[in-house]
């Protein structure tokens, strides 16, 4: 009798312990596979994620205008979807919530009722983003949470019914191919209720060169944002990378419809890094891939609507039509269209 079990609960881990063990796991796998990848969700740590909001004040990288412009212009649109009920306000990837600070003073000015529970991957996002909620909103109840995307869905427990507005704003979405965007949203999907809000930001298909130099910025942001991820496997994993033996490289590729981001390597070389144990074998030029950051045609997003169970309300466009923030309504009455296998 003295066979047991026990299920490992995450929840009693060290909530570090836990970060740090997958970005070693996550290192040394992604550094073992053919083509070599490592994950773009670990670019955010404190310089990496600081490293993001230059980027966004970038004029190349013309999303964060366009969502800025658009929020900015047709608050009034997402407001009348809320107005009425005491809600939650759920937003993916906060980050420094520039945008969201919009409607968190316009909802506010307009007497709603409603608590920020933002989610958010990089702890030192979230803590200054607290600092700045308790500034600029004292009155406003919030609470953070600290995790990954399909993380952070679970942890919106619904205990008390209310009805929610999720925010993915940012194109952040675009981080995921197919697969895992149908995946993360049809699981928001099953934990939402019927006619709950979504607003998901995409970067709509245009001209290439536009697209391109939104990641080939002139003063090398993107670059650095990049080679970040090298300098954190050095400080946290005691990794030894020269990024001067490293270039960035990011083109659009036609056919996945991704700006698609590497790490190349200049020259043949070795690269120890402690905490793992090992060496890894890098050839002249060989490629390690950092991230996907899909674009979408109308129909792209209809599709994805659809499949994942829910019904398109507004789309709102800037003025360019480089961007749209689709206003989403979860549909749990009409049967959805999963069947027909398309
Ligand atoms: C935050 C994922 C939307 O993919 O455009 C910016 C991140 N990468 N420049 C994007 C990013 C390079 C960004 N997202």
């Amino acid at each position: 009798m003295g066979a047991t079990y026990h299920v490992l609960n995450f929840k009693d881990l060290n909530p570090a312990d836990l970060l740090e063990h997958d970005f070693s796991t996550d290192v040394l796998i992604g550094l073992s596979q053919m083509p070599k990848q490592l994950a773009s969700k670990y670019f955010y740590d404190k310089k990496g994620s600081r490293l993001f909001q230059e980027i966004m004040e970038l004029s190349e990288y013309y999303l964060t205008g366009c969502e800025f412009e658009i929020i900015s212009e047709q608050k009034e649109k997402i407001y009348l979807e809320m107005a009425g009920e005491p809600f939650n306000l759920v937003e993916f990837g906060a980050g420094d919530a520039r945008k969201t600070n919009i409607l968190l003073e316009y909802f506010q000015e307009k007497g709603l009722e409603f608590q920020y529970i933002p989610i958010d991957i990089s702890e030192e996002a979230m803590s200054a983003l607290i600092e700045l909620m308790n500034r600029k909103f004292p009155k406003l109840k919030t609470e953070g949470i600290v995790a990954e995307y399909f993380d952070g869905l679970k942890c919106l427990n619904n205990t008390e019914y209310r009805k929610n507005l999720v925010l993915f704003l940012g194109s952040n979405l675009g981080n995921f191919d197919k697969a895992h965007s149908r995946a993360f949203l049809h699981n928001l999907w099953n934990i939402l209720n019927n006619g709950d809000i979504v607003v998901i930001g995409f970067d709509l298909k245009k001209d290439i060169d536009l697209m391109l130099k939104a990641y080939n910025d002139s003063k090398g942001k993107t670059a650095e944002f990049n080679l970040n991820l090298l300098r954190r496997i050095n400080r946290e994993l005691n990794g030894k990378f020269d990024l001067e033996k490293f270039r960035f490289y990011a083109g659009y590729d036609v056919f996945s419809g991704a700006i698609e981001s590497y790490l190349v390597s200049l020259e043949q070389q070795q690269v120890f890094i402690e905490k793992i144990s090992q060496s890894f074998i890098f050839d002249a030029w060989e490629p390690i891939h950092t991230e996907y950051s899909y674009k979408y045609l109308e129909s792209d997003i209809e599709e994805l609507a659809e499949r994942t169970g829910f019904l398109i309300k507004k789309q709102l466009y800037d003025s360019r039509k480089y961007f749209v923030d689709s206003v989403w309504s979860v549909n749990k009455q009409s049967p959805n269209t999963l069947e027909d296998g398309r």
